[in-house]
């Protein structure tokens, strides 16, 4: 077994677009309303797996799902053509793009029983995500049917889970032993709490995690009302790294003092508010980067290109790398279009420890396979979108033949299904 972390990106889907669905969600209510390029989207995250392939990263993928979900309408005795806006806009969201919700992993090494756990998140606080689940566990069962691999389905509603999102993992190296933290709101003033503290202890019994080595830490309601709506807004993990800002947790020293006793050789890199405050963390993603390890041992942070141009975010990054701090790389990476719905590197991401061996070569990708899947995007993706338009005919035909002609270019067809 050759374990190593491969981030599953999901591939921006052709109904990309700005409807202002994510109450809490800073960016995506400030663009409601704008015109989405979903081609120049999809392009920019393909140029991210590409930036992330020439470190020496291995790259997968989670694909667009089917889009409007016509079997969520139906559940509602809807028809897209005759649904309010609203329903349509919620049946339509490219949101499975933002694979760090897909599911929570837990790797091999964590497990009383020697596999990777993953379990579908079930996104049940916004409408437009909370049917994204059974296509994407359809999509876990495919990718990840090795037995290597344990696949769950959902947490049961009420209790909210949004995924990987919540969840980081410590450990000295990607096949050790780690700690694994599970994040949970309680509380985000005008904001929902997303993640259930119930949920993310249902995934931990669930993937058999050793209690000595698991954590459950409460995101702080002031970072949720600031619209940290996720904790990957405000904190990351990797390795023996955890880069956090000084306002993410609720009660950080007890945290703190409970992860160093788990793992005495953790490296915290705080971020103080009196130097980026949390309104700069959250307007440039610092946060929602990912922080990987490269071939070589260092570890590097891919980052929004708005972290370079918020000035306090980027001194302190500079500050910090010239200081000989744990993260020795920065590599900036375009992916405005996602960034304005809310959606950062990170959250385009999914991360699975895995050997590559045991995972379906179909969800896996390199240059060649990258450039094949960028002429699907060029030839059929729309290249605008003005949510006032969503109820056009020829645009919904046009965004179901897209996916349609992606499927087929990769040979991933058991995702097609009929109409109910
Ligand atoms: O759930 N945006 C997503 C962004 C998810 C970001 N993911 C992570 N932080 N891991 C959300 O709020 C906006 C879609 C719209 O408004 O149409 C949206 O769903």
């Amino acid at each position: 077994m050759m374990l190593m972390e491969i981030n599953f990106d999901g591939i921006v889907g052709p109904s990309h677009n700005y409807a202002g669905l994510s109450h809490g969600n800073l960016a995506a209510t400030r663009n409601r309303g704008q015109v989405s390029h979903p081609r120049t989207a999809a392009l920019q995250g393909i140029a991210k797996m590409r930036a992330n392939l020439a470190l020496g990263l291995p790259q997968g993928i989670l694909l667009p799902h089917a889009r409007p979900d016509h079997r969520w309408l139906a559940e509602l005795g809807l028809r897209y053509d005759r649904a309010p806006l609203h329903s349509q806009a919620q049946a339509l969201s490219a949101s499975p793009m933002w694979a760090a919700n897909a599911a929570t992993i837990s790797p091999a090494p964590d497990t009383a029983d020697g596999r990777c756990h993953l379990s579908v998140a079930n996104l049940v606080t916004m409408p437009h995500r909370s049917h994204e689940w059974p296509e994407t566990l359809a999509q876990l069962r495919l990718a990840f049917a090795d037995p290597a691999f344990a696949v769950h389905g959902p947490v049961p509603a009420p209790f909210g889970d949004e995924g990987a999102a919540n969840h980081m993992r410590l450990a000295t190296s990607h096949d050790a032993a780690g700690v694994e933290i599970f994040v949970y709101g309680i509380a985000g003033g005008p904001f929902p709490a997303r993640q259930h503290p119930d949920a993310s202890a249902a995934i931990a019994r669930r993937h058999l995690l050793n209690p000595e080595r698991t954590l459950f830490v409460q995101q702080s309601e002031e970072a949720i009302a600031a619209g940290a709506f996720h904790n990957d807004v405000v904190a990351l993990a990797n390795g023996r790294v955890l880069f956090a800002h000084e306002h993410a947790f609720a009660d950080k020293d007890r945290f703190y003092d409970r992860l160093r006793a788990m793992m005495p050789e953790v490296e915290i890199v705080e971020v103080p508010a009196a130097e980026v405050s949390l309104a700069d963390a959250i307007a440039s993603y610092l946060f929602n980067a990912q922080l990987v390890t490269l071939p070589g041992g260092e570890t590097s942070l891919v980052l929004p290109s708005e972290a370079r141009d918020t000035p306090s975010v980027w001194h302190w990054l500079e500050a910090h790398v010239a200081g000989n701090g744990p993260i020795r790389r920065l590599e900036v990476v375009d992916v405005r279009e996602s960034m304005a719905n809310g959606g950062g590197p990170a959250c385009l991401r999914l991360r699975v420890v895995a050997d590559p061996a045991t995972v379906d070569p179909r969800f896996l990708v390199d240059d060649a396979k990258l450039d094949r899947i960028a002429g699907v995007v060029e030839a059929y993706w729309p290249e605008a979108i003005d949510p006032a338009a969503i109820a056009d005919p020829a645009l919904v035909a046009r965004i179901e033949a897209a996916r349609r002609a992606l499927l087929e270019t990769l040979d991933i067809v058991e995702l097609t299904y009929t109409l109910p």
